[in-house]
C-alpha cells in the first residue's frame, strides 16, 4: 500500500511539474525586437544580471560573433528561465528569411509562441510568413506590439493591421498609458489596474488614472462582448450577470488562445523595459503546457502515439545540434518518458545507440546540470556523437520514429574553394559539419566542373556559412558567383511511350517492358498504374514509380529537378526468369528520361516577393531599378512619414547584390526584405 501512495504522489508531482512548463517561441519579422524581448525576460526572471543590448552586441541569445557583428539573430537559441512557479523554455528565433529553417525546426518543438510586432510598421511580410508557419504547426500564439515608445507608434493601427492580415479576432487586453516618448505603462483590462514603469524599469501597480476611466470601461466592455461572442460558457455567464469577471475572462481567453479562435494582444516597449512582466504572466496564463499538446505520432505507424507522460517509453526529438567548445550539444524536446543521465538511447532512424553523458539546462551564459528530465521539457545533452538534427532518440526497448522536420529546398548555390589548395580537405570537413547543424545547407560536387558547391536559402545564408568556417576552422574560402536553383516543368507530355530494358546474354538477365503516359500536372510528381490482369505485379509497379523519381532528379534541359509530372503505367510485359524490381526500376528511369526528351519542358526560376521601404524622393529611381531587374511592381503605398513602400515580385537571380544597390539609390535610407514566392517561367538562356 505504501508504495502505491508514494507512486501516486510522485506521479501527481510529475504531472504538476509538466503542467508548469511553457515551451515558448519568440517569432517575428527582422528587427521587431524578439532578441530584446528575450533579453528583458531573462533579466526579469533573474537568469542574467544585466540587460544586454542588440546594438552593442551584449545580448545572451545573439551570442555568435557574427550575430553580434551584424546585429541580427542567425541561430535559434534556447534558454530556460523561471517565472511565477513556471519553467519557461524560451526559443529566440531569427527574423531574416534566409534563416527560416531555424524557425521551422523551432516550431516543431514549441507549444506556444509570442508574435512580436513593431508598433509603427504593424504586420510586416516576414511576420506574416512565420505566423502562417506557426499556424501550420498548430502552435497557439499571443501577440506583443513592441516599440510603443517610437514616434508614430499606435496600438490601434497595429491591431487593425493584425485584423486585416493575420487574424479576424485580435483581442487587446491592455490599453497604453501615454504615447511615443511619454509611453509609461499600460492599463490591464482584465484586472482593471494600471501598470507603470519608472525609467529604471521598476514596475508599480495602481488604480486606473481618472483621465483613462471612460476609455478603460469602454474597452473592457468591448473585450467582454467579443469573448462572449466566441465562447459559449462565457456567453452564458454574460447573459446571466450582464458582465464577465476577471476569472471568467482569463479562462475564456485561455481557451480561445488554444483553439486559435482569438489572439490576445499585449503591448509595450522592450527597449525601455516596459510591458514584459504582463507578457510573461500572459504566456503562463494563456499559452498551453506540454500536457495540452496532442500526443506525438510515429511517422510510419500513425496509430502508435505517446503523450506527455513520464512513465511512457522515452521519446525525444533532436531539433538542434551545435558544436560548442564544451563538446557537441544536442538539444532535445522530450515528448514522453523520463530521460536520465547515463541512459542509453536509440537513434531510431539509424539504429545506432548513443549514451547520454550529461543533461543540461541552458540558462543564458551558463548551464546547470540535472540528473533527469521529464516528458514535455526541452534540454541539451552531451554524449550523442552522431545524432543529427531531426533525429528521434528513444527507449531502445520501445522504438518509435517521429517525422523529421521538413527542411526548405535550397534556392541559391555558390562554388566554394579553399584559398590555399592545402586547406581543401579542411574546408570540406568544416562545411560538412555546418550542413549537419543546418540541414537547409547542402554540400555537393558539380558533376561538370568537379567544383565543390554550397547551396542554401539565400545570399546571406551562404555568406554567414562561409564566414563561420573562416572564423571557427580558420579556413579562407573563395566563393563563386551565386546561381539560383532552376527547375524544369513539363508543359506537354507524351502518351503510350514504350520502353524495353533487356539484357539477356548469359547468366541472370534483366528484362522489363513498360508503357508510360506522361502528362503535365500540378507542381510535384504523381504516379498511378492502370495495368490490369496482373500483367505487371505490384512490386514491379512500385519499382517503376521509384525509377521515375530517379529520372525526375535531372531534367533534359540542364539537369535541374523536373516538376509537374504525372506518370501512368498503362501496360507492361514481364519475363518469368529475368524480370526483377531492379530491371523495372532501371527501365522506368531510362524510359522516362527518354520520354522527357521527346516532351516539351519549360525552365522555371525562383521568384522573391520584395518589400522595400524607401524615401519618397527616391521612389522613381527604385521603381526604375526594379523594372530593370525584371520586377513586377504589385503595390506602392505612401506612408505618413514621407516613406514609400513598394512590393514587387522579382526573379531571385536578379536580387543578388540588391541590398547594396538599394542603399546607393536611397543614400542609405532604403531597406528591403524578401521572401520566397514560388517559381515562374525563366526567360530563354542567351
Ligand atoms: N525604440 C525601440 N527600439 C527597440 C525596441 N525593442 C527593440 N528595439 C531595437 O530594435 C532593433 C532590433 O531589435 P532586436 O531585438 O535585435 O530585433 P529582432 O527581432 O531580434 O531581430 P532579428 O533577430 O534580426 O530578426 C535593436 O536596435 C533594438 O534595440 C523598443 O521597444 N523600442
Ligand atoms: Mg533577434
Amino acid at each position: 500500500m505504501r508504495t502505491d501512495t508514494t507512486t501516486t504522489r510522485s506521479t501527481t508531482a510529475a504531472t504538476a511539474a509538466i503542467a508548469a512548463v511553457r515551451n515558448l517561441g519568440i517569432l517575428a519579422h527582422v528587427d521587431a525586437g524578439k532578441t530584446t524581448v528575450t533579453e528583458r525576460i531573462l533579466y526579469l526572471t533573474g537568469t542574467t544580471h544585466k540587460r544586454g543590448e542588440v546594438h552593442n552586441g551584449t545580448t545572451v541569445t545573439d551570442f555568435d560573433p557574427q550575430e553580434r557583428d551584424r546585429g541580427i539573430t542567425i541561430f535559434a537559441a534556447a534558454v530556460s528561465c523561471a517565472w511565477a512557479g513556471h519553467r519557461i523554455n524560451l526559443i529566440d528565433t531569427p527574423g531574416h528569411v534566409d534563416f527560416a529553417d531555424e524557425v521551422e525546426r523551432s516550431l516543431r518543438v514549441l507549444d506556444g509562441a509570442v508574435a512580436v510586432f513593431d508598433a509603427v510598421a504593424g504586420v510586416e511580410p516576414q511576420s506574416e510568413s512565420v505566423w502562417r508557419q506557426a499556424e501550420r504547426h498548430g502552435v497557439p500564439r499571443i501577440a506583443f506590439v513592441n516599440k510603443l515608445d517610437r514616434a508614430g507608434a499606435d496600438l490601434d493601427t497595429a491591431l487593425a493591421s493584425i485584423r486585416e492580415r493575420l487574424h479576424p479576432r485580435p483581442l487587446a487586453v491592455q490599453l497604453p498609458i501615454g504615447t511615443e516618448e511619454s509611453f509609461t505603462g499600460v492599463i490591464d483590462l482584465v484586472h482593471l489596474r494600471a501598470l507603470t514603469w519608472a525609467d529604471d524599469g521598476t514596475l508599480t501597480h495602481g488604480p486606473v488614472p481618472d483621465h483613462l476611466t471612460a476609455d478603460t470601461t469602454a474597452r473592457r466592455r468591448a473585450l467582454e462582448e467579443a469573448v462572449a461572442e466566441l465562447h459559449p460558457e462565457a456567453l452564458e455567464d454574460f447573459c446571466t450577470h450582464g458582465a464577465l469577471d476577471a476569472a471568467t475572462l482569463t479562462a475564456a481567453l485561455r481557451d480561445l488562445t488554444r483553439t486559435g479562435e482569438a489572439v490576445v494582444v499585449l503591448c509595450g516597449s522592450a527597449y525601455r523595459n516596459r510591458g514584459i512582466e504582463p507578457l510573461l504572466d500572459a504566456a503562463v496564463a494563456y499559452l498551453p503546457s506540454p500536457l495540452d499538446a496532442p500526443p506525438v505520432r510515429a511517422a510510419d505507424e500513425q496509430r502508435q502515439q505517446r503523450g506527455a507522460d513520464p512513465r511512457q517509453p522515452l521519446t525525444a526529438l533532436a531539433f538542434k545540434v551545435t558544436a560548442a567548445p564544451t563538446g557537441r550539444l544536442t538539444y532535445l524536446r522530450l515528448y514522453a518518458g523520463t530521460l536520465r543521465k547515463g541512459d542509453t538511447v536509440l537513434d531510431a532512424a539509424t539504429g545506432r545507440t548513443e549514451r547520454i553523458a550529461r543533461i543540461l539546462r541552458v540558462m543564458a551564459d551558463r548551464h546547470t546540470e540535472t540528473d533527469h528530465a521529464l516528458a514535455g521539457d526541452i534540454v541539451a545533452v552531451i554524449g550523442p556523437k552522431a545524432a543529427r538534427v531531426g533525429a528521434t532518440l528513444c527507449d531502445p526497448d520501445h522504438p518509435i520514429l517521429l517525422e523529421a522536420p521538413v527542411s526548405a529546398e535550397p534556392v541559391v548555390t555558390v562554388a566554394v574553394e579553399a584559398r590555399r589548395a592545402a586547406d581543401t580537405d579542411k574546408l570540406t570537413a568544416a562545411l560538412a559539419r555546418l550542413a549537419e547543424e543546418d540541414p537547409s545547407l547542402r554540400l555537393a560536387t558539380d558533376p561538370e566542373t568537379g567544383q565543390r558547391t554550397l547551396s542554401g536559402l539565400g545570399e546571406l545564408h551562404l555568406e554567414v556559412a562561409v564566414e563561420k568556417v573562416r572564423r571557427e576552422a580558420g579556413v579562407e574560402a573563395v566563393v563563386g558567383r551565386p546561381r539560383v536553383a532552376l527547375r524544369e516543368a513539363l508543359v506537354e507530355g507524351v502518351s503510350g511511350f514504350v520502353h524495353r530494358h533487356a539484357k539477356q546474354e548469359g547468366g541472370a538477365g534483366q528484362f522489363a517492358h513498360i508503357v508510360l503516359d506522361v502528362r503535365p500536372a500540378g507542381d510535384g510528381f504523381a504516379f498511378a498504374s492502370t495495368v490490369t490482369g496482373g500483367r505487371v505485379p505490384r512490386e514491379y509497379a512500385q519499382a517503376v514509380e521509384a525509377g521515375c523519381r530517379d529520372a525526375l532528379a535531372e531534367g533534359p534541359l540542364g539537369g535541374h529537378p523536373v516538376v509537374g509530372v504525372a506518370v501512368t503505367l498503362t501496360d507492361g510485359i514481364t519475363h518469368p526468369k529475368d524480370s526483377s524490381e531492379l530491371a523495372f526500376r532501371t527501365a522506368a528511369r531510362q524510359g522516362l528520361r527518354e520520354a522527357l526528351r521527346s516532351a516539351r519542358l519549360q525552365l522555371l526560376e525562383p521568384l522573391a516577393e520584395v518589400t522595400a521601404t524607401v524615401p519618397e524622393d527616391a521612389l522613381g529611381a527604385v521603381l526604375g531599378d526594379l523594372a530593370a531587374r525584371r520586377g513586377q511592381v504589385q503595390a506602392t503605398t505612401l506612408g505618413r512619414d514621407g516613406a514609400a513602400q513598394v512590393s514587387a515580385l522579382v526573379p531571385l537571380a536578379e536580387l543578388f547584390g540588391y541590398a547594396g544597390r538599394l542603399r546607393g539609390r536611397t543614400q542609405g535610407r532604403g531597406t528591403f526584405t524578401s521572401r520566397p514566392a514560388g517559381y515562374a517561367p525563366a526567360p530563354p538562356l542567351g
